[in-house]
C-alpha cells in the first residue's frame, strides 16, 4: 500500500523523469522533441551537443534530452545516462543500410550499468516515406525480443505528422503506473 501511494504521488507532483532521445543523426530525434513541446515541425539542423526541454502531457513532466547522433558525438552519450528513467531510440526507418549500427548503439546502451533500471522506447519514425521497414521489420532486425532485462517497446511514427508519437507517450506512461 505504502509503494502504491508513493507511486500515485509521484504522478501528482510533478515529479520530473528524465528522458534521453538517441539514435542516429538524421533520424528525427530534434523534430520529435519539439514535436512533444509546441506540436509543429520546426526546422532543424544537425544536433552538435543536445538540446533539453520540459515537456508536459497528461500532467507528467518529463525533462526530455535530444543528443546528437553523428558518429563523433555517440560516444559520449554515456555522458547523458544517470537517473534516465527513458530511453527513446529513434530510428529512420528508410535507413536499411545502417540499421546494423543501430543494433550495436542499442545494445552498448543496455549493456551499460547507468541504464539497467531503464525502459526503452523504440520510435520506427518516418513511416510517411514510401518503401520505409515497418515496425515488425525493425523489431525482428533489431530482435528486440531477445531483450529481457528492460521493458521495452517499438511504436511506428512520423514526427513530420506527430502520428504515433502520443501513442508511445502513453507506452511510457503506462510504465510509469506499473513502477
Ligand atoms: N519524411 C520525414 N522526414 C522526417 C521525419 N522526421 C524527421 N524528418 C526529417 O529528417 C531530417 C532530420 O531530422 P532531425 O530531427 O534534425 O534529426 P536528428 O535525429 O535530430 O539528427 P541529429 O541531430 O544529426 O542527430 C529533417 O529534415 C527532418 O525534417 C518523418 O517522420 N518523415
Ligand atoms: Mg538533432
Amino acid at each position: 500500500m505504502g509503494l502504491l501511494f508513493s507511486r500515485l504521488w509521484s504522478l501528482f507532483t510533478n515529479e520530473e523523469h528524465k528522458v534521453i532521445i538517441v539514435g542516429l543523426d538524421n533520424a528525427g530525434k530534434t523534430t520529435i522533441l519539439y514535436q512533444f513541446l509546441m506540436n509543429e515541425v520546426v526546422h532543424t539542423s544537425p544536433t552538435i551537443g543536445s538540446n533539453v526541454e520540459e515537456v508536459v502531457w497528461k500532467n507528467i513532466h518529463f525533462l526530455m534530452w535530444d543528443i546528437g547522433g553523428q558518429e563523433n558525438l555517440r560516444t559520449s552519450w554515456n555522458s547523458y545516462y544517470s537517473n534516465v528513467q527513458y530511453v527513446i531510440m529513434v530510428i529512420d526507418s528508410t535507413d536499411r543500410e545502417r540499421l546494423s549500427i543501430t543494433k550495436e548503439e542499442l545494445y552498448k546502451m543496455l549493456n551499460n550499468e547507468d541504464l539497467r533500471k531503464s525502459a526503452v522506447l523504440v520510435y520506427a519514425n518516418k513511416q510517411d516515406i514510401k518503401g520505409s521497414m515497418s515496425a515488425a521489420e525493425i523489431s525482428q532486425h533489431l530482435n528486440l525480443t531477445s531483450i529481457k532485462d528492460h521493458p521495452w517497446h517499438i511504436q511506428a511514427c512520423c514526427a513530420l505528422t506527430g502520428e504515433g508519437l502520443y501513442q508511445g507517450l502513453e507506452w511510457i506512461t503506462n510504465q510509469l503506473k506499473r513502477r
